[in-house]
């Protein structure tokens, strides 16, 4: 059995906690706490990581694991980064700034997304239009970062592995 860790990371509420619910075929570990930030508009807040597991095919294990969106917990997230070969960065759409979001987790992941594979996911489109995906994609290009940039829901089982395979099909093109 091949295993490769798999790094939900992005902005807080963005949906890390629910994009690894949806497909993890093992009770998902969870350190969600009720949340006593009203600012962060929802009941519930990690604050260490979240972790699951998917299988792909008989020989292929993802172990995912999501980190807090919180700040103040930043200090787990190079914890988790250690070994990843993949990360997911997720962007909720509503907040004020998400190209600026995107922006501080390019920048604080920029090591490790130079040398594995990465995909961008914004979230929430269905509630705000603008900025478009091709505003996100140009900041990308910016920072010379050539990467798929999608609008996914990420309650939704498929939509999630299909984002787990945008990023498998960069890990294999590396090998
Ligand atoms: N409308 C809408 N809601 C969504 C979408 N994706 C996720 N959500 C909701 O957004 C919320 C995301 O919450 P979490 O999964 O806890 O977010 P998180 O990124 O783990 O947040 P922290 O752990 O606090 O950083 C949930 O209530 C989801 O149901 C989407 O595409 N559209
Ligand atoms: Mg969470």
């Amino acid at each position: 059995m091949i295993e490769h860790k798999i790094l939900f990371t992005g902005t807080v509420g963005a949906g890390k906690t629910t994009a690894i619910q949806s497909v993890s075929e093992i009770p998902v570990v969870c350190t969600d706490v009720l949340n006593s930030d009203p600012s962060l508009g929802k009941e519930m807040t990690t604050v260490a990581l979240d972790y699951g597991e998917v299988s792909l095919a008989r020989t292929e294990r993802l172990r995912l694991y999501g980190t807090p969106g919180q700040e103040r917990f930043s200090f787990m997230w190079k914890v988790l980064a250690q070994g990843a070969l993949g990360l997911v960065i997720l962007i909720d759409h509503t907040q004020p700034e998400p190209l600026a979001d995107l922006e501080t987790y390019l920048k604080y992941f920029r090591e490790l997304i130079q040398s594995t594979a990465c995909v961008v996911v914004i979230s929430k489109m269905d509630e705000s239009r603008l900025p478009a995906i091709k505003d996100f994609t140009e900041l990308m290009q910016k920072h010379h970062m050539v990467y798929p940039v999608v609008a996914a829901d990420v309650r939704k089982r498929e939509q999630v592995l299909w984002i787990l395979d945008l990023l498998l099909v960069q890990m294999e093109a590396r090998l």
